[in-house]
């Protein structure tokens, strides 16, 4: 079987999978609060755009009131009047100065007395207000001017920009703010700009004042946003934090539980970490290396080599045997094929095989393939089936062990006499040998019934004309008991040989 290269990929998506649960939570936590001060904000900059529209109404209110009082003073001559212009001015904490128009003309002011200086409505937003910034007597000082007129007469009162920087300076201390009349704009530190106001990039609010002829603007440098997180939020990035920490660990977990015992033997299968290793099997009389078995290793790059019994279970549990079976057959077929010239023919080859592999005829064409890879004739594949775990007779099994035989693939009942076959289970399907089990070998010597029982069975399996293969000989005693009283076929066992890996079993090979 082509070695696969173990996947890294699996490991990156994994860890993939795992940062992606531990960010989320932090995002999508992120995320909601960024909307949540963006309210904020928007709250805080349309309360901030009230308060001031609220103020400068105040304010204009306390102008207005002064350009009521002297409108019906317009056309009479400046002498008769100008005390009563600088009357308001002293009485009015929001009025600087004021003016009186006759036909257009500015003609007596509080501040000069007689006076000649064209007025222009159009200077007006809706004729009523205009913001300069300054006059002769201040320059380069924000200047607002109400203008009420009627008929030929008209009245200007100014309210001076000092109290509107303060006002936006003080309300607006967290947040830009502005105000804009006609096409020209106050900012904050006193500076009137002609033109558009610049668009306030963060929660931008504009409030039309609804009796005076200006509009008020608050909102937030760029980044604001982010800054009002940070400040205001920080025990809840640590909760985010936290969250996003336990809930990467569950999807790290989860991740790691999902890796189940079958998932892991796949993903091994598919590494090539199942190998063959080989016990030698000697022939009774002669006692030459005649044979092997084949058991499965598993070749764990963390854990190192694992005994079958560790792993068969869940494989068999998993169906996972069958595929592993396979590759195991194509492993030793890749090993032993090319040098069967050389073995000692014919080579008993031996195969632990599950019921579970017997459930149909794929594993006719397993042994097809096996055999193919060999010189014919030079070997004989013996296929163990546990006693443990006996095959149901059906029609398939039937059709299955009958293919097999066609082959002239035997069968083995391995680990024989820890089970129950029966005499009528031998014959119909056919068994050629029989392995007993290691228990009975490791009696002899030392307990008489147990060597009846062994006796017995060797007895009984040559008047079927089974062969018989004695597992876990280990001490000569037993060998030469084995050998010299029954004419036990083959022999395996510690004595000869213990499993080894392929290279080790046909290095010794060569030198017996
Ligand atoms: O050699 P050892 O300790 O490895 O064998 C332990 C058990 O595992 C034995 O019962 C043996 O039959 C079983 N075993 C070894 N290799 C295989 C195999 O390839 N397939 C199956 N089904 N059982 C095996
Ligand atoms: O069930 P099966 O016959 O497939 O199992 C063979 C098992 O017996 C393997 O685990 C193998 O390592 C073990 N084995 C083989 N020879 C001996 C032996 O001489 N002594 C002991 N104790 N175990 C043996
Ligand atoms: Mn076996």
């Amino acid at each position: 079987m082509p070695l696969t290269v173990r996947p890294r990929r699996n490991r990156s998506i994994r860890i993939l999978v795992t940062l992606i649960c531990g960010l989320l939570p932090f995002l999508l936590g992120t995320a909601i609060l960024y909307m949540q001060a963006e309210r904020s904000l928007q709250q805080s900059s349309q309360n901030t755009a009230d308060e001031a529209l609220r103020q400068f109404e105040l304010m204009l209110d306390n102008t207005a009131q002064a350009a009521h009082e002297l409108l019906p003073l317009a056309g009479q001559p400046c002498n008769d009047v100008k005390l009563a212009l600088r009357e308001q001015v002293t009485r009015r904490p929001f009025v600087r100065s004021t003016n009186l128009v006759w036909d257009n003309n500015l003609y007596c002011s509080s501040l000069f007395g007689d006076y000649q200086e064209a007025v222009n409505p159009g200077d007006y937003a809706q004729g009523k207000l205009w913001l300069m910034n300054g006059n002769p007597v201040t320059p380069n000082t924000a200047l607002l001017v109400f203008r009420l007129s009627e008929g030929r007469g008209g009245a200007l009162t100014t309210l001076d920009g000092y109290h509107l920087s303060n006002i936006l300076r003080l309300i607006g201390r967290q947040t830009l703010l502005l105000l804009q009349v006609g096409d020209t704009w106050l900012s904050a530190d006193g500076k009137v700009h002609e033109g558009p106001p610049p668009e306030l990039p963060v929660a931008q609010s504009m409030l039309n004042s609804s009796r005076y002829a200006f509009s008020v603007s608050a909102g937030y440098p760029e980044g604001e946003t982010w800054r009002y997180m940070l400040v205001e939020y920080p025990p809840l990035f640590s909760l985010l934090m936290f969250f996003g920490v336990v809930s990467g660990a569950i999807g790290h977990m989860v991740q790691k539980r999902s890796t189940s015992p079958s998932h892991e033997m796949l993903r091994a299968l598919e590494a090539g970490e199942f190998i063959p290793y080989f016990q030698p099997v000697v022939h009774g009389d002669s006692k030459l290396w005649s044979g092997a078995e084949v058991l499965m290793r598993w070749n764990h790059p963390k854990e190192g080599l694992v005994r079958p019994d560790l792993f068969i279970p869940f494989a068999e549990h998993s169906g996972l045997i069958v595929p592993m079976t396979r590759a195991l057959m194509r492993q030793t077929a890749a090993l032993l094929g090319p040098i069967s010239s050389t073995l000692p023919a014919p080579f008993h080859v031996g195969i632990n095989i599950t019921a579970n592999h017997c459930q149909d005829l794929e594993l006719v064409e397993d042994c097809r393939e096996f055999l193919a890879a060999f010189v014919p004739g030079s070997i004989d594949l013996v296929l163990e089936l546990t006693e443990r775990e006996l095959i149901e007779p059906t029609d398939v099994t039937r059709q299955l062990f009958d293919q097999l035989h066609a082959l002239g693939v035997r069968i083995a009942i391995d680990d024989f006499g820890t089970g129950h076959s029966s005499l009528a289970y031998l014959r119909k399907f056919n068994v050629d040998f029989l392995k007993i089990d290691q228990s009975f070998v490791a009696m002899i010597g030392l307990d008489a019934l147990s060597r009846h029982i062994l006796d017995s069975i060797i007895e009984l399996s040559a008047k079927l004309d089974l062969g018989i293969v004695a597992e876990g000989v280990e001490t000569q005693a037993q060998s030469d008991y084995l050998t010299a009283h029954h004419h036990v076929n083959f022999l395996q066992g510690y004595l000869f040989g213990k499993p080894m890996p392929a290279a080790d079993f046909i290095n010794a090979l060569n030198h017996h």
